[in-house]
């Protein structure tokens, strides 16, 4: 499955574009499938339909525990290292792995959970999380895996979107420092939702927690009385694997849908290749399962490859700024795949953090969730990878399954803060507002790509209107990704970030009109305007606008209850970080607010904010700019 050299790239790429079907059957190969598929490829980008792999039939787990365990039975799957340093990490093989996932699959299945059922997934970073995503995916359930950062609310709202029948949860989580209550949020959660029939509640914290007869129930007791033995349920390879809800420019998070097939092959051709992935290497992919990230790098990439994939329950700051170092030395970890966010907050506590750790062991480096800075790649690969250690950064979507434009380990070149070249298989293309293509190199513009891959997004739940209004009706024929990309002289593509109204929070895609949502939601709030600004740690912050009823006779409190609100209502990672009052918006005679201003503004650059001719009221800019925080 992988290039090994540029040429042997180049050669993939090629045949990608000029026989995409043969190729793409050509990696399906290295899989296990029941029953091979009638047609590779049929698409139209119009409803959209893509179908990948048709008439294919296949079980996921087979692929990611089954088919491993003559061969490397013994060999760890998972390596899972706690939140406490001194607490014992454990390994599971790919036959523990395989039992456990068994075993719990039949929990799911003795409480009715069945094919095409939606079970909510709202853990933390436990062995259990990746055996409940396994789980479900043995017998055909349809997971929606909810990070552990979102309030009750939110999670209410994925279930009721999904209609979800289960939930999946502990007592508590450990992250850093702090102990957070997971079972009690979902108790929270459930009191909006009458879809959920049965809370399985797994222990990690030992927190007290209330537990409903009739609806509540212990994992470690479930697990008792199943057989370890469960037949993995057979699926077409266009059936539905899971759902991920992600944030867009409207208020309400979409539930990105995958199915079996496409995305199995996608994620796991993107991991060995992309990480030149060998045989006996460690991986530690440092995302949260919660995230798309989580899902094909930490579970389904690695383990339908048979590789090891280490999970870390933890922060990267704790006890220490040098935790990533301790683990990497500790477990002897080979590829380092991270954030730029990550990254950047590590600069900030000084190298005293990473020099008494061996890092000898890495060998390969990788960026994910935002755009990196010159800076922070440098840092990283100067620093952690010692300058000769390959750095991809890997650009990508929740909606695209796996990895599009990077470089691929070692083999074709990298350039700082550039994610490089398309992989085999993908197609971009850059198109101006007008939706014209640009052609040629050194030229900037909206990230498109025109032809289908088999790990993109099939639809979103419940709405197939909005998937085809959201993503392919912008650039008629192409999938538009809501990124801004520069293409150099020498035809590399850089990530500038989005052009909708998403922010990119540490890594996080947060929707500006979710996050108003949340503050107009607050006592005395009028409207509010959120918008991201430049953000040395985070990549963006946060930066809302708000007017109130009455001037806050203490602003400073105001703004903490504010964000208190959005937490509550989204979860803390949709905090602003800067609460701006205002009297008025700079709104258009046709009522559009005009955010290019307030952009600047929160940006801190106020010398030039172009036309503002079209302001109803142009004075509002100038107590805005006034006011700028
Ligand atoms: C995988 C993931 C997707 C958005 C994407 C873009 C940004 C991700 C990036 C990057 C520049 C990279 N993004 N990787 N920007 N360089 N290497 O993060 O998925 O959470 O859906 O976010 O993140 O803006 O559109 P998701």
């Amino acid at each position: 499955m992988k290039t090994t050299t540029f040429e042997e790239y180049q050669a993939a790429y090629d045949k990608s574009v000029n026989d995409p079907e043969a190729f793409w059957a050509d990696i399906a190969g290295h899989f296990q499938w029941r029953k091979p598929w009638d047609k590779v490829l049929e698409w139209n980008f119009e409803e959209p339909k893509i179908e990948w792999f048709k008439g294919a039939k296949l079980n996921i787990t087979e692929n990611a525990l089954d088919r491993h365990l003559a061969e490397r039975g013994e060999q760890p799957a998972l390596i899972w290292e706690p939140n406490e340093p001194d607490d014992k990490a454990v390994t599971i093989t790919y036959s523990q792995l395989h039992r456990r996932v068994c075993r719990f699959a039949n929990v799911l299945k003795k409480h009715g959970v069945g094919k095409g059922d939606r079970v909510c997934i709202y853990l933390p970073m436990v062995p259990e999380l990746a055996i409940s995503v396994l789980a479900c995916a043995r017998i055909g359930a349809i997971h929606s895996v909810v990070f552990g950062g979102f309030s009750a609310r939110s999670i209410a709202d994925r279930i009721n979107d999904a209609a979800c029948t289960m939930v999946i949860t502990s007592d508590g989580a450990f992250r850093g420092a702090k102990v957070i209550p997971m079972k009690e949020t979902v108790d929270d959660a459930l009191e909006k939702c009458s879809t959920v029939k049965d809370v399985i509640v797994m222990t990690r914290t030992r927190t007290p927690v209330s537990m409903l007869k009739g609806r509540d129930h212990w994992w470690e007791e479930e697990v008792k009385y199943v057989d370890a033995d469960c037949p993995a349920e057979e699926m077409d390879a266009e059936d539905p694997l899971f759902i991920l809800y992600t944030s867009g420019s409207t208020g309400k998070p979409k539930g990105v849908v995958h199915t079996c097939g496409g995305y199995m092959v996608y994620a796991t051709y993107t991991f060995a290749n992309v990480f030149q992935y060998e045989p006996g290497e460690l991986h530690f992919c440092t995302a949260d399962i919660g995230w798309i990230t989580g899902h094909s790098y930490i579970v389904y990439g690695p383990l339908c490859y048979g590789a090891t994939s280490l999970m870390f329950e933890g922060v990267p700051t704790y006890p220490d700024a040098g935790r990533f170092w301790e683990i990497t030395e500790k477990h002897k970890v080979n590829i380092l795949y991270t954030a730029p966010t990550a990254i950047r907050a590590l600069i900030c506590f000084g190298l005293q953090y990473v020099k008494d750790h061996d890092l000898s062991s890495l060998k390969k480096l990788g960026s994910v969730g935002e755009p990196i800075n010159e800076e922070a790649w440098q840092w990283y690969k100067h620093n952690i990878g010692h300058d000769d250690t390959p750095l991809v950064d890997t650009w990508w979507q929740t909606e695209t399954g796996g990895i599009m434009i990077s470089s691929i380990a070692g083999v074709t070149p990298e350039k700082p803060t550039f994610a490089t070249l398309p992989l085999p298989g993908v197609q971009p293309v850059l198109v101006d507002e007008a939706g014209k293509v640009i052609e040629g190199n050194g030229v900037s513009g909206n990230l498109c790509i025109k032809f289908p891959w088999p790990g993109m997004l099939r639809t979103t739940w419940g709405d197939h209107d909005r998937c085809q209004k959201t993503y392919f009706s912008a650039y008629p024929g192409m999938y538009f990704t809501g990124d801004g990309c520069l293409r150099d002289e020498d035809g590399m593509y850089r990530i500038t970030g989005r052009v909708d109204d998403v922010i990119n929070v540490s890594g996080h895609r947060i929707g500006t009109a979710e996050v108003e949502n949340a503050i107009n939601m607050h006592l005395g709030v009028v409207e509010s305007a959120v918008v991201g600004y430049p953000h040395d740690i985070k990549g963006q912050g946060i930066y809302a606008y708000v007017i109130t009823e009455k001037w806050p006779d203490e602003p400073e409190m105001m703004r903490k209850d504010i964000g208190a609100t959005v937490a509550r209502v989204i979860g803390p990672i949709a905090r602003p970080d800067k609460v701006q009052f205002v009297t008025g918006l700079p709104k258009t005679r046709s009522g559009k607010i005009m955010r290019r201003i307030l952009r600047k503004v929160a940006e801190g650059d106020t010398s030039n904010l172009g036309d503002t001719s079209t302001l109803l009221d142009p004075a509002v800019v100038e107590e805005i700019k006034d006011g700028a925080l």
